[in-house]
């Protein structure tokens, strides 16, 4: 159970870093925003409460390591890595435009703070386990945390990495799957259904929790009983809200990718300040 300022603490940070999604959504024109919304509070606490990182130091090599494989919510951890000071946030009012460094996918080579460039899906998973492995073969006492969409596990090379990881068992990673049952083409148990995910992940070797991705008590227990778990590597199925904050856009396929208007921007703002 957290301390009541400390979820608080967290539950105004999520807030925070969703409004700036919202406004950097606005000035570039579109964004996949539905799904970095439901990602943020997974984020929040990593980044807020868990990662042992140096913003003035990105290469540290004992730097905790952060994959974003559903690479498409870079504009989600773009907002993170800016207001931990990676960067100037002035730089976001540029973000995905041409000549800028920021791509709607984040290239680690141009910006701060990435440690994967990630984008094309079911790839950053097969390298936070590798990273993960990198810190064991070396000694590193650092950990590995990555974020894996729902839609895609839809990816045959999720598999892989799953297998791989149940034989290697690199228990300094902790997977989260943002399980906001929506992919890009509607709700994913209709496309191809997913379920039971945990009976997956559990025959591939892993430990599985399954939480509410919104509830940072249950997202900072997850962690912790992940960084006490020395068998097996552990996947947190984060049971999340593609949308998650703006009422308008609470699972709803359109909202995968989408753009704001003014009207649509101070009704997504004011949809976070009541959430
Ligand atoms: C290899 C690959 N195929 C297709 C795409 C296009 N694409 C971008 S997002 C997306 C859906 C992903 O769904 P999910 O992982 O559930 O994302 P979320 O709902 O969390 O935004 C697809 C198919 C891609 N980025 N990479």
């Amino acid at each position: 159970m957290l301390a009541a300022a400390e979820r608080k603490r967290l539950q105004d940070k999520a807030r925070a870093i969703r409004e700036e999604i919202v406004k950097v959504t606005y000035a570039c024109g579109g964004s996949h925003i539905g799904g970095a919304m439901s990602q943020t509070d997974v984020l929040v606490a990593l980044y807020y409460k868990y990662m042992r990182i140096d913003p003035a130091r990105p290469d540290w090599e004992d730097r905790d390591r952060f994959v974003l494989s559903k690479g498409h919510g870079g504009v989600g951890h773009a907002v993170v890595l800016a207001d931990k000071g990676y960067f100037e946030r002035k730089l976001l009012d540029d973000f995905n435009k041409t000549g800028s460094p920021f791509g709607m996918h984040l290239d680690r080579l141009k910006v701060r703070g990435v440690d994967a460039s990630t984008g094309s899906l079911g790839h950053g998973f097969g390298i936070s386990i590798g990273m993960a492995m990198g810190a064991r073969l070396t000694g590193r006492q650092f950990r590995v945390y990555c974020v894996v969409g729902d839609g895609e596990c839809h990816e045959g090379s999720v598999w892989e990495s799953a297998m791989a990881a149940g034989h290697f068992k690199p228990t300094n990673l902790t997977v989260f799957v943002d399980r906001n049952r929506f992919c890009l083409d509607g709700p994913t148990e209709e496309v191809m259904p997913l379920d039971p995910l945990d009976g997956k992940f559990e025959s591939f070797g892993w430990r599985v929790l399954s939480i509410d991705g919104h509830d940072f008590d249950a997202i900072c227990g997850a962690i912790e009983t992940a960084h006490a778990e020395t068998a097996r590597p552990v996947v947190v199925i984060a049971n999340t809200v593609k949308g998650k904050g703006v009422d308008f856009m609470e699972n709803q396929t359109a909202w995968h990718y989408g753009g704001l208007d003014d009207r649509m921007k101070a009704r997504a703002l004011e949809s976070i300040a009541r959430s």
